[in-house]
């Protein structure tokens, strides 16, 4: 008998660059250089590698930058995960530009790349959540539904974490997981 997906789901109040997962999932953008939030902390506690890596997909996959809604994954250099996968979100303009198919296209292209690899674990920030200025509420909604989905379809990865910094946030998504 399958799992049901929601044993597969973690909730978790903290750091993400600390979760000892398979791979993490940097709130990126279409640069892959680097920038603030969760991506300033990932490079900062990951070394040097990683974007090293981020450049060399730039350069031979991605010269105009990656597009909204797309992933890719480096090393997870001096982290305690072995990947990263850099998905860029949304910039959030009212809700009328695609944002909530873009913010979907993401979790589905870190997925699907986490299955690729049979990653037994992943860890994903609020993509969008912080500069990017997507409401909290109707972005976890969209994780929430967008992973429940993919583990109902798909065996691996076997567990998914929703990694959160805030207490509004965790209280969010407590009741989207409830
Ligand atoms: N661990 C877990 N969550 C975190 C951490 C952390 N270490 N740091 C921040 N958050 P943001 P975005 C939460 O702004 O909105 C960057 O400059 C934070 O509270 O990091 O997708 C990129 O280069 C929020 O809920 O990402 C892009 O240019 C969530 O992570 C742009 O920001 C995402 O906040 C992307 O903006």
């Amino acid at each position: 008998m399958p799992i049901p997906p929601d044993s597969r789901l973690r909730l978790v109040q903290g750091d993400i660059t600390s979760r000892p997962v398979t791979a993490i999932v940097n709130a990126a953008n279409s640069s892959l250089l680097g920038g603030g939030g969760v991506d300033g902390a990932i490079h900062r506690a990951g070394g040097p590698q990683i974007l090293e890596e981020c450049r060399h997909l730039r350069e031979r996959l991605y010269p105009l930058g990656l597009p909204t809604g797309k992933a890719v994954a480096t090393t997870g250099g001096k982290l305690p995960a072995k990947v990263v996968i850099h998905t860029a979100g949304p910039v959030w303009h009212g809700g009328h530009q695609h944002e909530a198919e873009e913010l979907a296209s993401c979790y589905q292209s870190c997925l699907k790349i986490a299955a690729g690899r049979q990653s037994e674990s992943v860890a994903f920030p609020g993509i969008s959540t912080g500069i990017y200025g997507y409401p909290k509420k109707e972005a976890a909604a969209i994780a929430v539904r967008e992973v429940r989905q993919f583990l109902s379809e798909n065996e691996f990865p076997q567990v998914v974490e929703f990694v959160v910094f805030d207490d509004e946030s965790r209280r969010i998504y407590e009741r989207e997981l409830a």
